[in-house]
């Protein structure tokens, strides 16, 4: 493996790590301002009940406490509900009643954050607790009880109806289709955990009216924006600063509770206010990912053509809709649910429901949605080989879509830019070693061998780069990002950017971006994000939007210097621009190589050694807004190859073997790294994973002691491989990768753990398979979820 530094896209260490290995990041909670306070949040011990009131005295009078904040308070300011993401409101700190276990009741500011902890056991909340909904499928019972009385005449817990596809058509299709199957399958809720939890560090100042915030969040500006919409602030007197970040996995999305309390907290103080949650307080009320109902059917030829799939969706929100993606899409992109397949048609309905659980919806590694969708096809897809008798991997080959079908338009009108699907699963088998590792599962299940093997395929296609301005916004904002690039007299560069690094290394793949396009060394480019003085405006870092959105602003941008650059190379050499070509890091005279200039030396006399021509400005510099014309559509193959245990449950994920397709990749050890995360994370929730609450609401899995990560102890070593489609609309044909692995791989591991499973009947069951939920499905008893 190489390592040296290219001159732009290949294989390079990450810049980042200087700082990081060392441990000189810088995070939300190691920046210190003078008089700094400290903030703490006290949590409701109820899913639901009704506050009679809220006595602070006691707090206030303990030494050392600065201010005791509560609904009421916030209400006398009109901040005592803020607006969501998803057009919904959601309480700051609870004025009426509390809706899930752990929603944020008062805030305290002390001098240290020993007192504000212990200040908020001496504040008292009257309680009178209410019957709680806590598995969806009852929420719309005519006994339940409505959890959003606060909004005007909500008689239920209903929040929306929606639906995609041609209902008509697919309904056709299955009333005269050979093979029908249909499976109710639950993707469970589960948490993007984020080694570092959220807070926020506020500072206003009262003599030039300006906030400052430092936030670990992924989307700096849209986050300022939001806060002068609701605050009354002026956008101009609002910095928000997103220094290094411990991990997003889209938890750090949405604004929480605690960073309007740490602002109002610093208003209130006159002092800088710093909010940092504990573990249980992220796993409980920050941003739940997935509680999908979902109940999926397939029609089918008799030899295995899929024609038709349609599903019904009942989707869990929470307390607050605060669901992130774009406006018009309250499902996300789940509609991309029919898959890689060449599909006739397709129909979904989703209802979205309210529940006495942690509001946010959408995040981990999402692709907003398609992490449903994948995971339901995929799993039907095994279903459908299981009532046929045919080979999953058979069946999938038979189905995918061809390379001459692209650009393909799926069944619910989403334009799929370009893939060679049947390459890609091929090398999968190829690498896995396909029928060998059937002819040995053969051979063990003949010989009667107390080891289950299984083997598990996925297939996925994202839908990635948030998205085209006409198609695409969030509350009004489109998902357009600018970018800017300054090359300093010297040929240095700084490039700056508005998304947000939380460990994917933007700041090595972004300056590999320019330096490509540039032709100098990445080390020659600084990058710089994640404050909102310093760089353009964008909408942020999820969805796995960075490289085919920002990533494209970069490459544009430097293209703009490019052609400033010949024009000053034009000056300097004497001949018209016209006469000029550019090998990479230079322009030289048509036929005559010889004669040229480096963009360092134009950069140098782009400053004044040369008489510039009329209406060029000088200086090497540009901006641009990039405003995607499609979505990218990243792809791959996965193969998954487990053992179970039949008597413990156990299961060992022996290989897994991962074929990626996300175009051209520009630091391919970054991809691997990213990869290698998700595949990890598809572990997690397969085999691990479960946010689970008791029927009361109270919450079952606020540690890591039970919410489990998964370690190197339960993954393999993982086998990847590669094909590149490069994107045809994307300056540099590449496509996001950063969610592909959490989005493709849970199907493949209970696709195998089902395999395995075979020879005792069983055509699906829920994850997570637990060595608990594997054993009871043995034994025939309901899983656990
Ligand atoms: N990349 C590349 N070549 C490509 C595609 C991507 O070299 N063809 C590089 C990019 O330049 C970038 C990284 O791979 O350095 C991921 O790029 P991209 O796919 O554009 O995704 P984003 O940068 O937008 O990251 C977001 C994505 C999301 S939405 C989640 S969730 C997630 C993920 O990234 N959260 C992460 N990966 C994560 N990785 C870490 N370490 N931490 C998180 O919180
Ligand atoms: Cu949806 S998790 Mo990522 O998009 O930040």
């Amino acid at each position: 493996m190489t390592t040296s530094t290219p001159m732009g896209f290949g294989r390079m260490h990450r810049k980042e790590d200087a700082r990081f290995i060392r441990g000189r990041g810088q995070y939300v909670d190691d920046v210190q301002l003078p008089g700094m306070l400290h903030g703490a949040i006290l949590r409701s011990p109820h899913a639901h009940a009704r506050i009679l009131s809220v006595d602070t005295s006691a707090a206030e009078a303990l030494p050392g406490v600065k201010a005791v904040i509560t609904g009421e308070t916030l209400a006398g300011l009109g901040l005592a509900w803020m607006p969501t993401l998803s057009k919904d409101v959601q309480a700051v700190l609870a004025t009426d009643k509390v809706r899930f276990q752990g929603q944020e009741v008062a805030f305290v500011v002390a001098e240290d954050r020993y007192i504000a902890r212990d200040a908020l056991e001496l504040i008292e909340v009257d309680y009178e607790p209410l019957p709680s909904v806590i598995d969806a499928r009852t929420a719309l019972a005519e006994a339940a009880p409505v959890i959003r009385d606060d909004l005007d005449g909500k008689k239920d817990n209903h929040i929306f109806d929606w639906e995609a596809g041609d209902r008509a058509h697919t309904e056709a299709i299955f009333e005269r289709a050979e093979v029908r199957v249909s499976q109710d399958m639950l993707y469970p809720r589960v948490h993007p955990a984020p080694l570092e939890t959220c807070g926020a560090l506020a500072d206003f100042d009262k003599v030039t009216g300006k906030l400052t915030v430092w936030c670990p969040t992924q989307a700096p500006h849209a986050h300022r924006t939001l806060y002068a919409m609701v605050a009354g602030l002026p956008e101009h007197k609002i910095r928000v600063i997103s220094p290094d970040i411990g991990g997003g996995f889209g938890g750090k999305v949405g604004i929480y509770p605690g960073y309007v309390c740490a602002i109002v907290g610093s208003i209130v103080t006159g002092k800088p206010v710093k909010w940092m949650e504990d573990r249980s307080e992220n796993l409980m009320s920050t941003a739940f990912a997935r509680d999908y109902h979902m109940t999926g059917e397939i029609a089918a030829t008799q030899d295995g053509r899929v024609q038709a799939i349609r599903v019904k969706v009942l989707a869990d929100h929470g307390a607050f809709n605060g669901t992130a993606q774009p406006t018009k899409f309250p499902a996300g992109f789940f509609h991309v649910f029919s898959g890689s397949y060449d599909i006739e048609t397709a129909h979904c309905e989703v209802t979205g429901v309210y529940s006495n659980k942690a509001p946010g919806g959408v995040a981990y590694a999402c692709s907003f949605r398609i992490t449903e969708a994948v995971y339901l096809v995929e799993r039907l897809m095994d279903v459908l080989a299981y009532e046929l008798g045919m080979d999953p991997a058979e069946l999938r080959m038979k189905n995918l879509l061809r390379a001459d079908q692209f650009p393909y338009t799926s069944p619910t009108g989403w334009e799929y830019d370009s893939g060679d699907y049947p390459r890609t699963l091929a090398l999968a088998m190829e690498m896995a070693g396909y029928d060998k590792l059937r002819a040995e599962q053969a051979e063990r299940r003949a010989n009667g061998d107390r080891r289950l093997m299984g083997i598990g395929l996925s297939f996925f296609t994202e839908a990635v780069g948030a998205g085209p301005r006409k198609h695409m916004d969030i509350l009004g904002l489109g998902m357009a990002d600018g970018a800017e690039l300054r090359v300093h007299p010297t040929g240095k560069a700084v490039l700056r950017v508005s998304c947000q690094s939380q460990g994917q290394g933007h700041e090595t793949t972004f300056a590999q971006i320019v330096a490509e396009e540039l032709g100098i060394s990445p080390d020659d480019v600084d990058v710089v994000h994640g404050d909102t003085d310093q760089t353009p405006f964008g909408l942020g870092t999820y969805g796995s939007r960075s490289t085919p959105v920002s990533g494209a602003a970069a490459a544009m941008v430097t293209r703009k210097v490019r052609d400033r650059a010949k024009l000053v190379a034009s000056a300097m050499l004497e001949v018209a621009p016209d006469d000029l070509e550019w090998t990479k890091g230079r322009w030289s005279v048509k036929g005559d190589p010889k004669h040229g200039a480096t963009i360092q030396e134009i950069a140098l006399a782009s400053h004044g050694a040369v008489e510039l021509p009329e209406g060029v400005e000088g200086h090497l510099d540009a901006t641009c807004v990039y405003n995607p014309p499609n979505l990218t559509y990243p792809f791959g193959a996965y193969i998954c190859v487990v053992d179970v245990d039949p008597d413990t449950g156990q299961v060992d994920v022996r290989r897994f073997i991962a074929v990626d397709d996300c175009g051209v990749r520009i630091n391919p050890m970054i991809v691997e790294g990213q990869i290698h995360g998700g595949l990890a994370d598809g572990i997690g929730m397969a085999l691990m994973q479960l946010m689970a609450f008791d029927e009361d609401g109270n919450h079952l899995g606020a540690s890591f002691m039970d919410y489990l990560l998964p370690t190197a102890v339960e993954c393999p070593s993982w086998e990847l491989g590669e094909t590149v489609t490069p994107s045809p609309h994307h300056p540099i044909g590449a496509k996001g990768v950063g969610e592909s692995a959490t989005v493709g791989s849970p199907a493949a591991v209970v696709n195998a753990v089902l395999d395995a499973l075979k020879p005792y009947g069983i055509r699906h069951a829920d994850m997570p398979l637990t060595p608990s939920n594997v054993w009871r499905a043995i034994q025939g008893r309901p899983i656990r979820t």
